[in-house]
């Protein structure tokens, strides 16, 4: 049995799998850089122990450093969140000599899932259904010709080596297929020391949904349904939701089979994410298997009630999943919103530093996983999420609902935040009627960024508050600066400082 866990990890997943460990009686070990001294996953940890500086590549990301840490705190297993070490192979393979329980697949299906063409592959040979296109390499600039042609324009070039949308070239005529792989070719090589590049018909206006899947050590593989995916900026997820919109009951029956496939024919054994693109007639192709905890997990606890850490905790020392298919269904509507340090009015540019004061939503239907606390001073050096902010609601249009008077109540200062953005992707036509795909940020981006429309009643609130202003001599703007709009005048920002509206 597992005793104590050490997270690899830092911010609001290392604690996330902090609380599961509590709940089961396992101990937990953190690990923090220089930059994560005042960091609350230090602070919720039984013990916690200093791995060097703050940049990644000289703490989080070094496997003897952590391996040494493990030994000496006495930790049965590893749990690596997302991120950092979580689909690193080599590390998986270390533990596992080091006789400590990586929680995560073994290093070869790793490597297998991380390898595209090898993906494609091992998909097309389990019966899954992939992109149509190749798995071989374009050598030449003859092969790409030949190759690209046998698949029909357009195309996706894309990486073997590569994921999340690098070295990825989209082709739509003749002329650019030379010049498309070659691009493709020198980014590869650049980001992943690989020039392998293969062909994929090119799936136009593409939704993004993945079915999360459990495997244990006894060969058992269920799917805890979709999560709708294609909310995404530069390949980063803003909104998750799950039921997906677009779903329906055959398409999901089918693509959970797919989903179970895909995974048995890697005798996969913990939490993993298989990613499909589905297009608008519903056609769905296996785009990649993510083999770690993702990002956007919680959304589907909250429909399934089904803990994700413990189950990874428990088939990881051996047990068999706690769950039967035929037991699992979906109960209500859940959201997540990623909330970030960051500014969508210059390009969406990080706003890490000092967060003055966070206070996060509360009451029925809320969960917030996050780690941010008044005071504190978010790092530059890692990811700038403040949190996850999930609603989960009977229906979707309740969820909806939810989420804007969730973001409503969330107050966060010192820091620019997307909570603004992310009311207008609530508040847009696309994703309330839920027919959007991948396209919906380019498609709507004008309106998501925009500035509030000037109400009459909004004038008049603005005047009192400039004379509320006026009295207060400035104090109140003094102390908390404006960190909500785009090109907000004084004048006006001052007048939506809903601490002054309610008089
Ligand atoms: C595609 C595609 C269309 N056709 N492949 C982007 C990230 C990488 N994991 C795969 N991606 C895509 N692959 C074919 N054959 C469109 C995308 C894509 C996309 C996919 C998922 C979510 C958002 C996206 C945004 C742009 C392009």
């Amino acid at each position: 049995m597992i005793k104590k866990i050490l997270i690899a990890n830092r911010g609001e997943i290392a604690i996330r799998v902090m609380h599961t460990c509590r709940e089961m009686g396992i101990k937990s070990v953190a690990v923090f850089s220089e930059a994560d001294r005042n960091s609350q996953h230090v602070r919720l940890a039984d013990e916690a122990y200093f791995i060097g500086p703050a940049a990644s590549a000289e703490s989080y990301l070094v496997i003897d450093t952590i391996i040494d840490v493990a030994k000496k705190s006495g930790a049965d297993a590893i749990h690596p969140g997302y991120g950092f070490l979580s689909e690193n192979a080599t590390f998986s393979d270390r533990c596992r000599e080091e006789g400590i329980i990586f929680i995560g697949p073994t290093s070869d299906v790793i490597s297998v899932m991380g390898d595209k063409i090898s993906a494609r592959k091992k998909m097309i040979a389990a019966g899954v259904q992939v992109v149509p296109g190749t798995k071989e390499n374009i050598e030449n600039d003859e092969d790409a010709i030949r190759i690209v042609k046998e698949v029909g324009l357009p195309v996706m070039i894309k990486a073997s080596a590569g994921g999340g949308g690098k070295g990825m070239r989209l082709v739509r005529e003749e002329k650019d297929i030379i010049s498309g792989v070659r691009a493709a070719k020198s980014e590869a090589l650049a980001g992943f020391g690989d020039d392998t590049v293969y062909v994929e018909k090119f799936v136009e206006n593409p939704h993004h949904i993945e079915f999360q899947v459990l495997g244990d050590s006894h060969g058992n593989v269920i799917h805890l349904f979709e999560r709708e995916c294609s909310v995404q900026r530069r390949h980063q997820k803003v909104i998750e939701e799950t039921p997906s919109p677009l779903m329906t009951p055959e398409l999901r029956a089918i693509m959970g089979k797919q989903a179970v496939m895909a995974a048995k024919a890697v005798n996969y054994v913990g939490a993993g994410t298989v990613e499909f693109l589905v297009d608008d007639d519903l056609n769905y192709y296996f785009l990649e298997m993510n083999t770690r905890l993702q990002v956007e997990h919680p959304i589907t606890e909250q429909v399934t009630r089904v803990d994700l850490v413990r189950q990874q905790i428990q088939v990881a020392a051996g047990m068999e999943i706690e769950y039967k298919q035929e037991d699992l269904f979906q109960q209500g509507h859940s959201i997540e919103a990623r909330v970030y340090a960051e500014d969508p009015c210059s390009n969406f540019m990080p706003s890490p530093g000092l967060v003055k004061n966070h206070q996060a939503p509360q009451g029925p239907g809320i969960r917030i996983d996050g780690y941010v606390y008044s005071n504190y001073e978010i790092p530059i050096h890692y990811d700038p999420m403040i949190s996850k902010l999930i609603v989960t609601a009977k229906n979707r249009k309740q969820a909806i609902e939810r989420m804007k008077r969730a973001l409503y109540s969330y107050k966060i200062s010192g820091v620019r935040t997307n909570i603004r953005f992310l009311n207008r992707i609530m508040e847009s036509e696309d994703f309330a009627s839920g027919k959007y795909s991948t396209a919906f940020i380019d498609k709507n981006i004008d309106y998501l960024i925009q500035k509030e429309s000037h109400s009459e009643e909004h004038d008049k609130l603005a005047v009192m508050a400039s004379f509320i202003h006026y009295l207060n001599n400035n104090a109140v703007a003094k102390k908390d600066e404006d960190t909500e709009e785009c090109n907000t005048s004084e004048w006006k920002s001052f007048g939506k400082r809903k601490s002054l509206m309610r008089f």
